[in-house]
């Protein structure tokens, strides 16, 4: 079948972006740009800078599975590396001349069988197909505090940290206790004069070792890629994954009570102080939340000029916090660690698909989409990590890999000109949301009935709600009679870049 060139607009340069350019180009597709709105790649590791940023995957299982990366300083990967490690796979394979940066996409509008793009710049783009990865957790969730705004302080959310502070000898406020509150205490206890942690609702803490690899490991695993993957192998990160999900889907309780266990000996064993203890002791189902693993979280917030402040928060005044029972905790500096809002993806862009539907009327109720993937009247607009895929269950850039493969194949039907557009159909989409709020109430986190960003405007949990099984045979080939094609157009093919 002949071989249609298309032209193909990425959204978004972070860990799936830079995919969907690596594995465009490796097909031969040289017609197309990805745009990023920020003046780097990098996505969420390009944005969250905050002092102990780290990613709780195990490292080598934090990269693109064709592109291991042999000097990770540590079992658990810091920020920083991760960042350096998609600058530079960006580079290796090329993709940084198809990036446009600094620049956002405002709207884009299905008409005449292509996708017409405005950008905020002014330029304009007309693509065949869009790729639209622009990540999940990226719009800070901002609490509604009384007198925020009388701080005379520096006060800013874990992701837009201000780096002109000085930290040292200040009294820190953080406000927040998922993964980015704990890391954040982590690192600066002992940096700071004082550090308190607001903590509203404790968390279950994973104990995880994060041994550093020595010189001579990773001079090992540069030198033999087999030994480092055997390595990853003995890790089995994978079992690990899999006794997470069924606690999740409530398949195995006995996996439940081994993680809820494995927490409750970590709090026994490293907080000496009972009242402490208790004040720490989580009163809901482990994983309910999203779980934390963490090192030392539990000695951090002992160290001597670290508190936890249990009671809860009246107001924030221009000194410092004021807690309900009336005590005023004079401050330097407020760090809001509350966590994103979930529902957002490529929101606040305006997209527009066939019949003048708009993004905004499929998701009135909540964001969805046929295996988190394409939406019926969005033909040819493809997601990655986009709403009800396994966001916070599974490893996010294997979860874009397998993505990538399913897409790939839709794009194929448009490559040998089978059809000019192609999206799930109506009823595919009304099955699979029938399917999956169905198993979303079975979770955990239906079930354990605690507040998270898994779940919607209206309580149900958004996130995949099956196994890693399921979704990897979910990704193998695209049940096509799910899809609708629009038959292929005879039409000119343009030249099309940006204006
Ligand atoms: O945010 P969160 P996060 N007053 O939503 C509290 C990923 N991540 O940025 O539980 C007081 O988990 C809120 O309290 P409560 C990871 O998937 C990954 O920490 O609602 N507190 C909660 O404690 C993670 O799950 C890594 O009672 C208020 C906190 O703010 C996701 O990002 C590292 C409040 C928000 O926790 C989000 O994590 C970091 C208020 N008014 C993050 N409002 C990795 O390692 C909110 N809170 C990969």
């Amino acid at each position: 079948m002949a071989n249609q060139q298309l032209r193909i607009v990425v959204i978004g340069a972070g860990m799936a972006g830079i995919l969907a350019g690596i594995k465009l180009r490796e097909a031969g597709v040289d017609d197309f740009v990805i745009y990023e709105k920020a003046d780097r790649v990098g996505g969420t590791w390009r944005e969250n800078t905050y002092p102990g940023l780290t990613c709780d995957t195990p490292s080598h299982h934090y990269t693109y599975t064709f592109e291991r990366n042999p000097g990770w300083s540590s079992f658990l990967p810091p920020g920083p590396e991760i960042q350096a490690y998609f600058e530079d796979t960006c580079r290796k394979y090329g993709v940084e001349d198809s990036i446009r940066f600094n620049e956002e996409i405002e709207s884009a509008e299905y008409r005449d069988g292509r996708w017409h793009l405005q950008l905020k710049s002014g330029a304009q783009d007309v693509a065949d197909a869009v790729i639209a990865a622009t990540g999940v957790l990226h719009h800070p969730s901002l609490p509604d505090i009384e007198g925020m705004d009388s701080f005379r302080g520096a006060l800013f959310h874990s992701s837009r940290w201000d780096h002109s502070i000085p930290l040292a000898g200040k009294r820190i406020g953080v406000i927040g206790t998922g993964s980015t509150g704990v890391q954040i205490i982590s690192a600066l206890a002992g940096t700071a004069a004082l550090i308190e942690h607001y903590v509203r609702t404790p968390q279950w803490i994973m104990p995880v070792e994060n041994t550093p690899y020595s010189e001579a490991q990773r001079s090992t695993f540069r030198q033999d890629p087999a030994a480092l993957e055997e390595a990853m192998k003995t890790e089995e990160y994978l079992a690990s994954v899999n006794s997470y999900t069924q606690v999740i889907t409530r398949e195995n309780m006995a996996a439940a009570q081994f993680w809820k266990d494995t927490c409750l000996q970590n709090l026994e064993a490293s907080v000496a102080d009972p009242e402490l203890r208790e004040r720490l002791r989580p009163d809901h189902e482990p994983l309910c939340k999203r779980l934390i693993f963490s090192p030392d979280y539990y000695q951090a917030i002992q160290h001597p000029q670290a508190a936890l402040v249990s009671e809860s928060i009246e107001r924030i005044e221009p000194e410092g916090i004021r807690t309900r029972d009336g005590q005023l905790h004079e401050l330097d500096i407020i760090v809001l660690a509350t966590g994103f809002k979930p529902d957002q993806f490529m929101r606040p862009m305006q997209i527009t698909g066939t019949n003048g539907v708009t993004l905004e009327s499929l998701w009135a109720q909540r964001p969805k989409a046929y295996l988190a993937i394409s939406m019926p009247d969005f033909p040819n607009f493809f997601m990655l990590n986009g709403p009800n895929g396994p966001v916070g269950n599974f490893p996010l850039i294997d979860i874009a890999e397998h993505q990538w493969h399913y897409i790939d194949q839709l794009l194929q039907k448009l490559r040998t000109a089978q059809c000019s557009g192609i999206c799930a159909s109506a009823g595919a989409l009304a099955r699979f949301e029938e399917r999956r709020i169905e198993a979303a109430k079975k979770t955990v986190w239906f079930v354990g009935g605690c507040k998270s960003w898994y779940l919607d405007a209206e309580g149900i949990p958004s996130s995949w709600p099956w196994d890693y099984e399921c979704f990897v045979s979910e990704m193998r080939e695209p049940h096509w009679s799910d899809y609708e094609l629009m038959p292929a157009p005879q039409r000119e093919q343009a030249a099309h870049s940006a204006t």
